[in-house]
């Protein structure tokens, strides 16, 4: 439809303003509320609230696509950052709506509705509500325009900044077409920042995509000078999810396994796959909507998978009758899943409202999952057995663990905090004005403990390659000296015994080589720090030293680069002649103490990198550490030389 919708022959836009103002009082101060405090329904005015509204947009094409009304969804980032959704639905009703006594597409755009509000994690409380939304993303935006192709017909209206500024106008014939595009500029009035990224936005659409079976999304950004599309389009819907988030693993069986049924009107569809690592990857979803801190839907799954196991074990003699069951944890080792229902009225809890708290999902998730994983246990005996196994391994090891934890817990009280006596800790016993520099190599580290400022920084030289914990069970985990000498001079504890308030510097930053050696050493030490405490790089405490590149001396000046484009600017700027002297650094290792605190430890200096991360990432950066330290070469030598993607730049 998109040429003619854009052809506005035949259309009078008319001086209607005065005509239309009238009875729109009541719906202006509506939407007059979402201007004044638009963190209320999208969250934030930042750049994640300024994506939201396409999510906000596409979520009504998505609802269409799931009565089978429509099978192709068209986003483009246009020039200007205004944003086109399209699709090949129904399109939205035209007709007089008898309450309101105008068109339902115009009620759409212009009343707020009472189930669009949105919490502070910005999900969608009412589900499958049509239209809710539209009327938020109307009122951010500078202008918004709607084509209805319907009856044969292209009807066309346009708002400004919520307002109508012409009726609902035919401007066209649609031939045998039909379907809904709307067209919307965010305002800069409103929001912090109106350039759109084209990742985030391929990020939710793919998901969106892996959500809803063979509906077909295409994202087009024409800013540049070769317009860049991607499609996205997956016949087997989560499964592919699955495969895909599999992709730099080693599947423990080739098969996804699939669940999917109805019962007291949720509808529930389950994708499983074990790997041969020892992480558990489960994303859920409700209405589409990722629910981060899981719910009632992932309970029943876990519940299911744990029951049907052990069911399967007995009854088959995998497990003899003197032991144990097979724990959740031991059966989840290795899972990737993606728990997905659809559900009238969704309750969210929790403290960021991303808890699904209806227990009627609950049954339902527990009895789709076990019918279906029992008959398939059934069908596949050697995948079954594969299973077992892998979780009884799980059970041996979690129980080596639990006694190596228990050993360093009862030293721990008894002897009080050992610090490793590798640390050079600081003076300062204040945390808040402490660092620590975990630093690769002796040689670098003796370097550091000279330079750095002994009051408020604290050095701990790492030996060699670090312990990938991706790759180790465990019971080796904690008997290495590396990590063990981490984890007392954090002071925090890990996992379930992790408390920010013990921790014992303000900054942890990680300084290796500036090489891709040193690239794999610091992600090694980031894989540890995220799967063993999380919370320190989500509330911002880790960081990456940023040693230079390259040393340029002329005429007794010196000048430190960081890069290669820095390098040729200084270059630039200071002559390129045989009085130069420029030295590449190889490691850490050949600055003496005086150049290692100049360019990289100096706090009024020195450029550090913070290590971000938040729920909506999750799911990248889980994949992120699990490509690097997964068994196959490319993705990781990619990774690598993407390194500094999920590291932002700071200047400290
Ligand atoms: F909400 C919105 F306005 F922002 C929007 C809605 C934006 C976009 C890009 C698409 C849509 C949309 C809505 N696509 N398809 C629909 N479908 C309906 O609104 C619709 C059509 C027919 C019937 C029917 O019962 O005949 C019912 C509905 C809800």
């Amino acid at each position: 439809m998109a040429d003619e919708m854009k052809n506005e022959a035949g259309t009078n836009p008319m001086k209607v303003e005065s005509e239309y103002g009238a009875d729109q009082i009541q719906i202006l101060e509506g939407l007059e509320a979402v201007r004044k405090r638009p963190g209320m329904y999208i969250g934030s005015t930042s750049i994640k609230g300024l994506h939201h509204l396409v999510y906000e947009i596409v979520d009504n094409s998505v609802d269409e696509a799931l009565v089978g009304a429509c099978d192709t969804i068209n986003v483009q980032i246009n020039e200007d950052n205004s944003i086109t959704v399209e699709d090949n639905g129904r399109g939205i009703p035209v007709g007089i709506q008898e309450k309101a006594g105008r068109p339902a597409v115009e009620v759409v755009f212009t009343v707020l509705h009472a189930g669009g509000k949105f919490g502070g994690g910005g999900y969608k409380v009412s589900g499958g509500l049509h239209g809710v939304g539209a009327s938020v993303v109307n009122a951010l935006s500078e202008w918004l325009e709607v084509y209805v192709c319907r009856e044969g017909k292209i009807h066309k209206q346009r708002y400004e900044r919520g307002n109508a500024v012409m009726p609902l106008t035919v401007v066209g014939e649609c031939g045998d077409r039909h379907g809904t595009k709307v067209i919307f500029k965010p305002d800069a009035e409103i929001f912090e920042d109106t350039v759109y990224d084209f990742s985030m936005l391929q990020q939710r659409l793919r998901e969106m995509a892996f959500l809803t079976k063979n509906l077909k999304i295409v994202l087009t950004d024409v800013r540049g000078e070769e317009p860049v599309t991607k499609t996205y389009h997956y016949e087997g819907g989560i499964r592919e999810f699955v495969t895909y988030l599999n992709r730099s693993a080693v599947a423990l069986y080739p098969d996804v396994i699939y669940c999917e049924g109805t019962q007291n009107n949720v509808y529930v569809e389950v994708a499983l796959q074990h790997n041969d690592g020892f992480n558990e990857n489960i994303y859920t979803f409700v209405n589409n909507i990722n629910t981060p801190e899981g719910g009632m839907h992932l309970t029943g799954f876990k519940n299911a998978l744990t029951k049907v196991f052990n069911d399967y074990g007995r009854k088959n003699k995998i497990l003899k009758d003197n032991e144990e069951n097979l724990s959740g944890e031991d059966l989840r080792e290795g899972l990737t899943a993606i728990v997905s229902v659809k559900i009238e009225d969704p309750q969210f809890e929790g403290q960021t409202k991303q808890k699904l708290g209806n227990s009627i999902a609950r049954a339902a998730t527990d009895s789709v999952v076990t019918e279906q994983l029992t008959y398939f246990l059934e069908q596949n005996p050697a995948i079954a057995k594969a299973i077992c196994e892998k979780a009884v391994l799980a059970q041996r090891a979690r129980a080596a663990a639990r006694k190596a934890r228990d050993m360093t817990r009862r030293k721990t009280a008894l002897e009080g905090m050992t610090l490793p006596g590798k640390l050079a800790d600081c003076s300062d016993k204040d945390p808040k004005n402490c660092e620590i520099y975990i630093v690769e190599g002796d040689s670098a580290g003796g370097s550091a403990k000279t330079a750095r400022s002994r009051a408020t920084q604290a050095i701990l030289p790492l030996r060699g390659k670090i312990l990938n914990v991706e790759k180790a069970r465990e019971d080796r985990i904690y008997g290495n000296a590396e990590i063990k000498a981490m984890i007392t001079a954090f002071g925090t504890g890990i996992h379930e015994d992790f408390d920010i308030e013990k921790l014992r510097y303000d900054k942890i930053i990680i300084m290796t080589d500036a090489d891709v050696d040193g690239a794999h050493i610091a992600t090694l030490l980031l894989t540890f720090i995220y799967r063993f405490m999380p919370e320190l790089i989500k509330t911002g405490h880790v960081y990456l030293a940023q040693p230079p590149l390259y040393k340029v001396e002329k005429n007794k000046k010196v000048w430190y680069a960081y890069s290669d484009d820095e390098l040729n600017s200084i270059l630039m700027e200071i002559g390129r002649d045989s009085n130069n002297k420029i030295q590449r650094y190889k490691g850490l290792g050949e600055m003496d103490a005086e150049q290692l605190w100049d360019t990289t430890m100096d706090p009024a200096k020195r450029v550090l990198k913070k290590v971000m991360m938040d729920d909506e990432t999750r799911s990248e950066l889980d994949l992120t550490f699990t490509t690097l330290m997964g068994d196959q070469v490319e993705p990781r030598r990619e990774f690598i030389e993407q390194n500094a993607k999920f590291a932002k730049n700071l200047d400290i």
